[in-house]
């Protein structure tokens, strides 16, 4: 049972107010929140330790080198990679997917086939349309159903000894369900393909074991799950990370350069060009600390009673449809009303201090599947309320009023 006053009271953004009113931050897909402990960690980097890494042999540059690592480590230990080296620091989900997407130009061949889902983030879409544009493969996507979950008959029937990669969400940002990944990163196997899941959405809700999933890379982002933001996480399978040719040429991911020749650093290095985010990469690490205190079992025990308490009340709501009512989500919630611009409900109600996105949320094929410019999202996290929701149902039909 999670003590959620005393969990508020690690966020001290929670306790503002917004537009004259108690804020109620509804756009956790968007962006987390950040506890202090988070904050805290970021201000001693720069007051204590603040130094380049991998470089200097003074002690501040070899202590900023450690405390890299041990977050490293802490990552490692936490999505349960094999080896550390297969966890490579990025700026976000965006940065992990373009690197391996940059990386299979060197593989793929004309005719080879690249497989997406109709669920994607454009991050997830739009490096592989460019790789299938560069090397002359041809992207297949997976689609959807009017509950906006994958069709699996379909994804099997996709799968052929030409495709190379799947690639799909872990949760939908857009409609909050979770995709079946083990089933289709076993499926994907047996024809030979690689699977890269985008854990976005899905590092904040849960703890994901990529071992046990055997996915060959998992793709996420620090700032969703209560970390800086500028700071992800590409983990690759050694394997796959070995095969690949380095996705930026620069500082440190060499072993030696010459102008005939240069040769690269091992992992994971060879795929970490340049000054990282050195104090992002380190909070990351005290992010999953604090997520792991509060205990994943926690968190999405509890968010499962929010998304059920808010799916009931919104539905109290004369002409309201729901988006992405398929069995299996995570907690976050899409709709409209009928008749009203979802930018319309979204400013009313932020007037009223209530954060949600409204938009396509990077998701324009979805929202093109349901014919809508774009839908009115509240994801929850670990630190809202019922009560909040009770807020931001109110407030909904508030705007109904007003805009009918
Ligand atoms: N989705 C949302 O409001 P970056 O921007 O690199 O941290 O994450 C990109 C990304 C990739 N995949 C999924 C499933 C995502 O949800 C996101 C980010 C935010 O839904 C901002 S657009």
């Amino acid at each position: 049972m999670l003590d959620i006053q005393k969990i508020r009271a690690d966020f001290p953004i929670l306790s503002q107010t917004v537009n004259g009113k108690p804020l109620v931050y509804f756009d956790n897909g968007a962006t987390s929140q950040k506890p202090q402990v988070v904050i805290d960690a970021e201000i001693k980097y720069y007051n204590e330790i603040n130094a380049n890494i991998h470089r200097g042999v003074h002690t501040l540059s070899q202590l900023a080198t450690d405390a890299y690592e041990v977050a490293r480590g802490k990552v490692k230990d936490h999505i349960n990679a094999k080896f550390a080296h297969e966890v490579l620091f990025t700026s976000g989900t965006t940065h992990g997917i373009n690197l391996v997407a940059n990386g299979f130009a060197s593989i793929l061949k004309p005719g080879d086939e690249v497989v997406v889902s109709s669920l994607e983030h454009h991050s997830n879409i739009v490096p592989w349309q460019m790789l299938c544009e560069k090397t002359g493969a041809v992207l297949k996507v997976i689609p959807i159903n009017d509950n906006g979950e994958l069709i699996i008959a379909e994804f099997d029937k996709l799968l052929s000894d030409k495709t190379k990669i799947v690639t799909v969400n872990h949760i939908s940002n857009a409609l909050g369900i979770i995709n079946p990944i083990k089933y289709m990163i076993d499926k994907a196997h047996s024809v030979g393909a690689a699977v890269l899941i985008d854990g976005a959405q899905a590092v904040p809700h849960l703890k994901p074991d990529v071992q046990e999933l055997d996915c060959d890379f998992y793709a996420f982002s620090g700032h969703k799950m209560c970390g800086p933001t500028g700071t992800g996480i590409l983990y690759g399978k050694e394997e796959w990370l070995n095969k690949l040719p380095p996705y930026q040429g620069g500082g440190e991911m060499i072993k030696e350069v010459t102008f005939e020749k240069t040769t690269y650093a091992d992992l994971p290095h060879k795929f970490e060009a340049g000054t990282p985010n050195i104090a992002g990469g380190i909070v990351l690490g005290t992010a999953i600390d604090y997520l792991n205190s509060v205990g994943f079992e926690n968190i999405q025990a509890y968010e499962h009673e929010l998304l059920e308490h808010a799916t009931k009340r919104l539905s109290e709501i004369e002409g309201i449809r729901i988006y992405g009512t398929g069995e299996n989500k995570a907690s976050v919630v899409s709709f409209n009303i009928d008749g009203i611009h979802p930018y319309d409900v979204g400013s009313i109600i932020d007037k009223l201090g209530i954060a949600v996105r409204t938009g396509h949320h990077c998701a324009q094929p979805i929202m093109n599947f349901f014919c809508i410019p774009g839908t009115i999202r509240a994801s929850f996290s670990f630190y809202n309320t019922k009560e909040e929701i009770d807020a931001m149902v109110d407030a909904v039909k508030k705007a109904q009023t007003m805009l009918s």
